[in-house]
């Protein structure tokens, strides 16, 4: 969708983008219709963006464990903990699963434009819950993570779909370097944001909140996005009976996801909470692997960057959310002229109007509900190796 050649203007890429956004409708229905006839399409390229973390690991097992994955590449990034854990625990996690074949490029060690803050006190010093593997021998190549993304991106056209399951540095480094590159993403799915609340700070989820400025991008950049938040992470909750799943299973995928998960219940445990850890990041994996797993919702999302309390929240419009329902010929009409309204102009500014677009035009899919039975279903039986 983007022009072919040379620097977009600003009027071009609005231009782009708002195409990209009815590209995406059919993506959307394209995309759900492919993964039914998957086994025949062969499988989808993807890219994992991840800060491992507990549940990043169990999510990249489950992904080098899903056969409708190409895995191109997993590029790590600061955010749970520092990279120089969260790249050795991507490489732990490959060497796992046997799949050293796939490129891990080191990501972003800070956010675009803050300093980093961590979410060691959930994840333990190492990201993996005090769980301790090896030291890995793998290396990662030596393209940094935005520039592989970029090049993949670039030589799969429309194919490469990125799956983000952390801080969105590395992807906003990517758009940020190439203006084209957002028109050559199918769709983005991450695990991030929440329309109800968040969980560092009352208004944001913790990806977002690390570097709003770096979702702010990615969400304006046009590409389809799945949003996968707390909206339903919440809802799921890991328990002594998958962990005793996961010890039978007789590989080293599901010995090393019941070690990890068994470290995840006690850290969570001792912390007196009642029930199990959520598991944010394989959740979005499975969005992807069956979206029917989950209810939607297409909202236009944007994110807040300039406050004091509250940067990193996710603002989700609809036309058919808050307000009391009207009489149905009007719905319609109503939802059409809908406009998207940021807060009131201050006297210092410059601006004089609250108006940010003339007009609704959703960007993204939000997930609303899951059914966490058939979730676990897919997570478990596959890293135990069941299915
Ligand atoms: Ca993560």
């Amino acid at each position: 969708m983007g022009s072919t050649s040379g620097r977009i203007t600003r009027r071009e890429f609005v231009a782009a983008s708002a195409a990209g956004v009815v590209a995406g409708s059919l993506a959307r229905a394209t995309w759900a219709a492919g993964l039914e006839q998957s086994a025949a399409r062969g499988p989808f390229r993807v890219i994992i963006d991840t800060d491992p973390g507990v549940d990043d690991a169990l999510a990249l097992l489950l992904a080098m464990r899903s056969p409708e994955l190409k895995i191109e590449g997993i590029t790590p990034v600061a955010g749970n903990v520092p990279l120089e854990l969260t790249l050795p625990n991507a490489l732990r996690m490959v060497e796992i699963a046997g799949r050293t074949d796939i490129p891990v490029a080191a990501g972003a060690k800070a956010p675009l434009v803050r300093r980093l803050i961590t979410a060691a006190q959930v994840h333990g010093e190492n990201g993996l819950g005090g769980a301790v593997f090896p030291e890995p021998t793998t290396k990662p190549i030596a393209e940094p993570a935005a520039e592989f993304i970029r090049n993949t991106v670039r030589k799969h056209p429309g194919e490469v779909t990125l799956i983000t399951i952390g801080p969105l540095t590395n992807i906003a480094t990517a758009l940020n370097s190439d203006s084209e590159l957002a028109g050559l993403v199918p769709r983005l799915v991450m695990m991030g944001g929440s329309l109800s609340g968040g969980n560092v700070t009352p208004a944001a989820e913790f990806n977002i909140y690390v570097d709003p400025e770096a979702a702010r991008v990615v969400f304006q950049s046009g590409i389809p996005i799945t949003m996968v938040g707390l909206d339903v992470t919440r809802k799921t909750s890991l328990t002594e009976d998958h962990v005793r799943t996961l010890q039978a299973g007789q590989n080293a995928v599901s010995q090393a996801a019941a070690k990890i998960a068994r470290n995840a219940i006690d850290h969570t445990r001792a912390q007196g909470f009642l029930i199990g850890p959520n598991m944010h990041d394989s959740l979005a994996l499975a969005a992807f692997l069956d979206p029917s797993i989950l209810k939607w919702k297409e909202y236009y999302v944007d994110v807040e960057t300039a406050g004091e309390l509250t940067a990193g929240e996710t603002v989700g419009y609809s036309p058919t959310a808050g307000d009391d329902q009207r009489r149905p010929e009007l719905a319609k009409q109503a939802a059409m002229a809908m406009q998207i309204r940021g807060s009131a102009p201050t006297l210092a500014s410059t601006k004089t109007s609250a108006i940010v677009r003339d007009k609704f035009v959703p960007n993204t899919n939000v997930a609303v509900d899951v059914d966490s039975a058939r979730f676990f279903d897919l997570l478990i039986g596959r890293l135990a190796g069941k299915t």
